[in-house]
């Protein structure tokens, strides 16, 4: 198998997927990237700045990259801040991830979609896959154009690109950037602190979410899926679990029964009130055999249980 190269390995998604593609393929065989050095990384390790074609087609040439995994987006929260340069971010280095892909022999490209995709006209609980699309962030409008540009370089090029719908992203091993669905993770750095917690959206917001070890293995097995099975070209919903701030305190205090938490809702409450409740992946469990393992509960003891030993090792 030739080598694999991750755009944005630095990110919430991109530093533990990197780990994980190097334990499958072998140290030598993924090159991780992103914009700055990261320290974490073992092996090997390219500075790129994916808006830059130039640089993505000299490192896939160097390496004879033949799989690339695109995480660098700019996510729902920080998007609204400056739209048209978000927009500008996403799409570009998208097209230029597309473009150096098909030009130089790259057999398979990994583009990360969202939740963010649905709006105000679909169901909010079990969405379907099949939804009038109406995002409400530049971040969701650019996953929904990408979505579709990933669809169009398949059919027009025959570059197998492969997408998920990710929910919310919870993981102790990474800190988010920049998205609605950060809280989730804040809390339980909070909780292990033993502080309280401010929660950005009120308190009966339920979204999609999905733990990180089962968002990993979610991207991994749709990968290694056989061609044929592969039947949705835009992007696959997918879901692990929904909840509310309500919810994951409770799950949170049984084993923490001190934990407080308050409510200070900000803009990143409108965002969240536009996307879905609950996802339908009945698509991806039909056809690549798609199955969630964690829910509230197994995840908040993970969760609690690795960060303690990681405040109690950095103590
Ligand atoms: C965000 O909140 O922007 C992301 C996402 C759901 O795509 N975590």
């Amino acid at each position: 198998m030739g080598r694999i190269l991750v755009i944005g390995a630095g990110g919430q998604l991109g530093t533990v997927l990197t780990n994980r593609l190097k334990e499958i393929y072998g140290e030598h065989q993924v090159i991780a990237s992103d914009l700055r050095p990261i320290k974490a990384f073992t092996g090997l390790f390219e500075l790129i700045d994916a808006t830059d074609s130039g640089r993505i087609e000299e490192v896939v040439k160097q390496y004879e990259v033949e799989e690339v995994y695109h995480l660098a987006a700019i996510l729902s929260a920080n998007g609204e801040k400056n739209p048209l340069g978000t927009w500008e971010i996403n799409m570009k280095t998208l097209f230029n991830v597309l473009e150096v892909s098909r030009l130089n022999g790259v057999k398979k490209v990994f583009y990360p979609s969202s939740i963010a995709v649905f709006g105000s006209e679909v169901e909010q609980q079990n969405t379907p896959q099949a939804s009038f699309l109406n995002p409400s962030t530049v971040y969701g409008i650019s996953k929904a154009a990408g979505e579709n540009w990933a669809q169009y370089y398949f059919q027009k090029y025959g570059l197998d690109v492969r997408s998920l719908r990710y929910p919310g992203v919870i993981g102790y091993q990474s800190l988010p950037g920049g998205g609605t669905t950060d809280y989730a993770v804040d809390i339980y750095h909070k909780a292990v602190e033993e502080v309280s917690f401010s929660c950005f959206l009120e308190k009966d917001t339920t979204l999609p979410m999905i733990y990180m070890d089962d968002a990993i293995r979610a991207t991994v097995e749709l990968m290694q899926a056989p061609i044929e099975s592969i039947k949705t070209r835009t992007s696959y919903n997918l879901a692990g679990m929904s909840f509310s701030p309500e919810e994951i305190a409770a799950a949170i205090k049984k084993i923490y029964p001190n934990f407080r938490i308050t409510y200070e809702p900000d803009f990143r409450q409108q965002i969240a009130a536009s996307w879905p409740q609950s996802i339908d992946d009945s698509r991806a469990r039909d056809d690549w055999g798609w199955r969630p393992e964690y829910d509230l509960n197994t995840m908040t003891e993970d969760m609690i249980k690795n960060l303690k030993a990681k405040y109690s090792t950095s103590n």
